[in-house]
């Protein structure tokens, strides 16, 4: 389709901007996949040294496999460059992310790295966040809270279920859940963020604001390089 050329494009795109001996974080989902495997090929084939960690176990398990170099997590890590999708962005680069349930070590890799690159197909770009659901990783004890205090902003919350067992909740890597909140339109990111972060339960939220430094947007057939 020419949505994965799109995706396949922005991907190809991003491999470009690795350097040798760079640190890299590795994004998850439809987008990130082809650059972590494009990126493989670079090692295997073209000597490329570099070391990497992943915002996923599913990546981590897709950059094993295309023997991409894994760093675990210590003090004093950053990353020079960090790869990831995102759900929604719009002009200043603001993101909705989660949609791959991933939120959490996206946002923690994202804020240890000095460069964040997205990869997005057209379909990513919006002028207003909000119509894609906004995901948050929530603690199960505190789930019946979120989901008033959430519904008390507006958000319409839905609780992920597991693609594969429809009747079992979705699970992070972590164990923690996840709910999508529809708020349809988010015309105050910030403020948003703001009132999300201090109910207690809620983990972390896909609003990332600030993190973004570029974008490679694949348009009608062209990579586009956004800049806030
Ligand atoms: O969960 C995420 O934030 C992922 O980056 C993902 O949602 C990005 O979407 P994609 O699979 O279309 O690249």
């Amino acid at each position: 389709s020419d949505l994965a050329a799109e995706k396949l494009l922005a991907a190809t795109t991003a491999v470009g901007w690795v350097r040798d001996g760079m640190r890299v974080g590795l994004g998850t989902g439809s987008t990130a996949a082809p650059f972590i495997t494009l990126l493989g090929q670079r090692v295997r084939e073209g000597g490329l040294r570099i070391e990497a960690t992943a915002t996923s176990r599913a990546s981590e398990e897709l950059a094993r496999q295309v023997g991409i170099p894994l760093l675990e997590p210590r003090r004093g890590l950053r990353f020079d460059l960090t790869v990831d999708g995102a759900d929604e962005l719009d002009a200043q680069l603001r993101l909705i992310k989660g949609g791959g349930g991933a939120l959490l070590r996206e946002k923690i890799i994202a804020t240890a790295s000095d460069y964040l690159l997205i990869v997005a197909d057209s379909t990513k770009a919006v002028g207003q966040l909000g119509r894609f659901p906004l995901p948050l990783e929530v603690v199960p004890f505190a789930l019946p809270w979120v989901i008033d205090a959430v519904a008390n902003l507006g958000g319409a919350p839905v609780l992920r279920m597991n693609k594969q067992n429809p009747l079992e909740p979705a699970q992070s890597d972590q164990g923690n859940l996840l709910v999508d909140c529809h708020f349809q339109q988010i015309s105050d990111p910030d403020s948003l963020a703001a009132q999300l972060i201090v109910i207690p339960g809620i983990v972390e939220h896909g609003l990332f604001l600030g993190l973004a430094r570029a974008a490679v947007v694949a348009q009608g057939g062209q990579a586009q390089v956004w800049r806030p």
